[in-house]
């Protein structure tokens, strides 16, 4: 690896350490310009690399935001102090004069140290990712980053505690490596039920994933990515269908949206994270507290630009925001209206009101109709959970996980906020016409079958069970290892790989170009009773989406559970990056650390089997493609939650098609009651019944 990707993968190892304490297991020191590179070899033995940290003039200049974001906190996207702080420091990092790799490790090495810890990863990441001159490399794992934001610290103090005890021991043969076990059961017991599915909301892959989301789409972005709104709507509307599966699984009714925000909240939440290794904790919060208006303003030396709100504030941003659903517009601070439709064909100057919508509610003071009129209704949620134990600031406590988008995925409040942002989404989708026949219906193709396979179980049944994952968590943290790697095991749940096996037909004399997707859903209800469409609409959730030429006549169709369109595998780890160091002049990587875990692929099911149903729609490539967005681009291979990088969303249609709107009272001329008539209506489409075992052990998936 070269010197210049080696201080870059060296700058996101002991975030909260100064960079002058060794890294890369002892074996790199940055040094000040001024230090003699002899004393350092003295000092740190031969072997040890040392990196010169440039001096840089006026290297902080006009950064008046991050001056204002203190070492040793959270960095919060949430925040809009902490926004505008973060579009300084990516301003910086992507300047056009930042040609290269080694001009870019200079700048940030020479900022790393002066700046709030979190805050410099977050606005590096970003640089690393969305500047098309270094392709989407070099990230390295963020729970490897932080690893006090997945790992409990009791956990990494059993490692420390044997490392200490051996050294104590047997000094001279102190093994290379100590490991310990992160189990599904640290942050409470079964007597609350929420812990039931803590596994999952706790999950290293499901809160990177977030974390990364938030990453490449994030509010007030000086280069907005396409369909910005909607895919917020999107991919949280998935995340909340997926989160009830494993409600379900567990017995556990679906989640309740927190709509009433001046009533207790029965879900208390403990994290046991700490911030940094200064044993300082994320917020707790316990069973039953009440929201409080939010007047947190934390002293700083200048006046602030922002101001604290209050419920009432919220109250109003809410019925502002469903006025205008229900009207079908919005209003500018000029009193013009904005259409809200679905219904329009997107383009520069015209966008579907869902994206609208998403850009307002989130909200994104660029893009939002009227910042000052509809709020921040989203970003105040997290805010006002997130300070409930202290929203006035008087015990200078730290947010809880729900402010921290690498966190918050943990927190059962999280998810009740999010059922409440889903819900006013699909107050608006309700208000949309229905897709007509014609928009559903592919005359010329039949699919005749679907099955799932995975080789040892029978057909249509499919398995999940445990597996771990070893993560190095020395590379984030302030400790002395003594050069010693300690690596934490994190279970997680996971399944055997499967097949979707579709059989079409072409009734066509010529080949056609086609969308296959597939969704998946829970086929009964809390109460064990098959669901209603309506019922059940809210919990289909995207497994694979993908184009494919069928041939005429008969089609047999093959497509492994690992490449779906949603998935994403394990991300690089510090040393994937140390052993395999990836080039300037590779092809852009479809990897960015965005993109559902592909363990979680699938939901636990029951140890007794557990009833889905899988349904398959195939459309017109024609009327789906988007120009400039096929073929093998940076960060694509989680498409269909995360875009692709510097091209348009792969897809026309909206996003949750078809399921996205209710139905007409008839399709195809036959009354939809329900999904098994949705499927027989449409030609185009089948369903099928599926079962989820849980097989609750370790799986052998060699
Ligand atoms: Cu991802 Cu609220 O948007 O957490």
């Amino acid at each position: 690896m070269n010197d210049d990707q080696k201080r870059l993968l060296y700058l996101f190892e002991r975030p909260y350490e100064r960079l002058n304490i060794p890294r890369g297991r002892g074996s790199i020191v940055f040094q000040p310009d001024d230090l003699e590179v002899e004393e350092l070899a003295t000092r740190w033995g031969t072997r040890v690399t040392t990196m010169r940290i440039p001096t840089i003039p006026n290297v902080m200049k006009d950064m008046h935001m991050v001056k204002l974001v203190k070492r040793g906190t959270t960095y919060s996207q949430f925040n809009p102090l902490h926004r505008a702080a973060a579009k300084e420091l990516i301003q910086r990092f992507m300047d056009p004069q930042i040609k290269n790799m080694q001009i870019l490790s200079h700048v940030a090495a020479s900022i790393k140290d002066r700046v709030n810890e979190e805050l410099f990863i977050y606005a590096l990441s970003y640089a690393i990712i969305r500047n098309p001159k270094f392709d989407s490399r070099l990230v390295p794992a963020i729970y490897e980053v932080f690893p006090n934001k997945f790992i409990p610290q009791h956990t990494i103090k059993q490692a420390m505690d044997q490392l200490r005890s051996t050294q104590y021991k047997d000094p001279q043969n102190l093994p290379d490596e100590f490991v310990v076990e992160h189990n599904i059961e640290f942050t409470g017991s079964d007597l609350n039920p929420e812990h039931r599915v803590a596994y999952f909301r706790e999950d290293y892959g499901l809160n990177a994933h977030h974390w990364h989301w938030h990453l490449v789409f994030p509010v007030e972005d000086e280069r907005p990515r396409d369909r910005k709104g909607e895919i917020f709507f999107y991919m949280h509307n998935q995340m909340m269908a997926r989160y009830d599966w494993e409600r379900l699984s567990n017995w556990l009714n679906r989640v309740v949206k927190l709509n009433n925000w001046r009533e207790p909240i029965p879900e208390g939440y403990f994290p046991k994270l700490t911030i940094n290794n200064s044993a300082k904790q994320y917020g707790t919060r316990p069973d039953n507290m009440m929201l409080q208006d939010f007047t947190r303003i934390d002293k700083v030396d200048e006046p602030l630009p922002f101001a604290p709100f209050d419920i009432n504030d919220m109250e109003r941003w809410r019925t502002r925001l469903f006025d205008a659903i229900h009207k079908g517009y919005m209003k500018k601070k000029n009193g013009d209206r904005v259409i809200l439709s679905d219904n329009v064909v997107p383009g520069p100057d015209q966008k579907r009101g869902v994206d609208i919508l998403g850009d307002t509610f989130e909200a994104d003071a660029d893009l939002s109709v009227n910042p000052d009129f509809y709020g921040s209704l989203h970003s105040a949620g997290h805010d006002i959970i997130g300070f409930i134990h202290d929203p006035q600031g008087h015990h200078k406590e730290e947010v809880g996980v729900i402010g921290d988008t690498s966190t918050s995925c943990r927190d059962p409040a999280f998810w009740r906020w999010h059922k409440f942002v889903d819900d006013v989404f699909n107050e608006y989708k309700m208000l949309q016409e229905p897709y007509k026949d014609n928009e559903l219906i592919l005359e010329s193709v039949e699919v005749e079958s679907v099955t799932v396979t995975s080789g040892i179980l029978d057909d249509n049944v499919l398995e999940t069970g445990w597996n771990k994952r070893t993560i190095e968590a020395s590379r984030g943290l302030d400790f002395r290892s003594e050069g010693r790697s300690i690596k934490v095991n994190l279970e997680h749940l996971t399944h055997r790989p499967f097949t979707y096996n579709i059989q079409v037909t072409n009734n066509q004399t010529d080949p056609c170009d086609v969308t296959v997707r597939v969704y998946m859903a829970p086929k009964r209800n809390e109460a064990n009773n098959t669901m209603t469409f309506m019922d059940q609409r809210l919990l289909w959730a995207e497994m694979d989406k993908f184009k494919i030429t069928l041939e005429p006549g008969s089609n047999s169709l093959e497509r492994l559970s690992t490449e779906s369109s949603i998935t994403i595998p394990d991300e690089l780890t510090f040393r994937d990056l140390e052993e395999n160091p990836p080039s300037e002049d590779d092809p852009p990587s479809l990897f960015c650390g965005c993109g559902w875990p592909q363990h979680l692929l699938l939901p636990m099911g029951r140890v007794g089997g557990m009833d889905f149903q899988i349904f398959v729609l195939i459309s017109d490539w024609e009327l789906d493609k988007v120009e400039g967005s096929a073929g093998e681009k940076a960060c694509s291979n989680a498409a269909s939650y995360c875009g692709i990088l510097n091209a348009k969303f792969p897809d026309a249609r909206p996003m949750g098609y078809p399921f996205d709107r209710k139905p007409n009272t008839k399709v195809n001329e036959l009354v939809i009651r329900n999904f098994s008539d949705f499927a027989d209506a449409l030609p185009n489409a089948i369903m099928s019944d599926i079962k989820i075992y849980l097989r609750n052990e370790i799986l052998n998936l060699d």
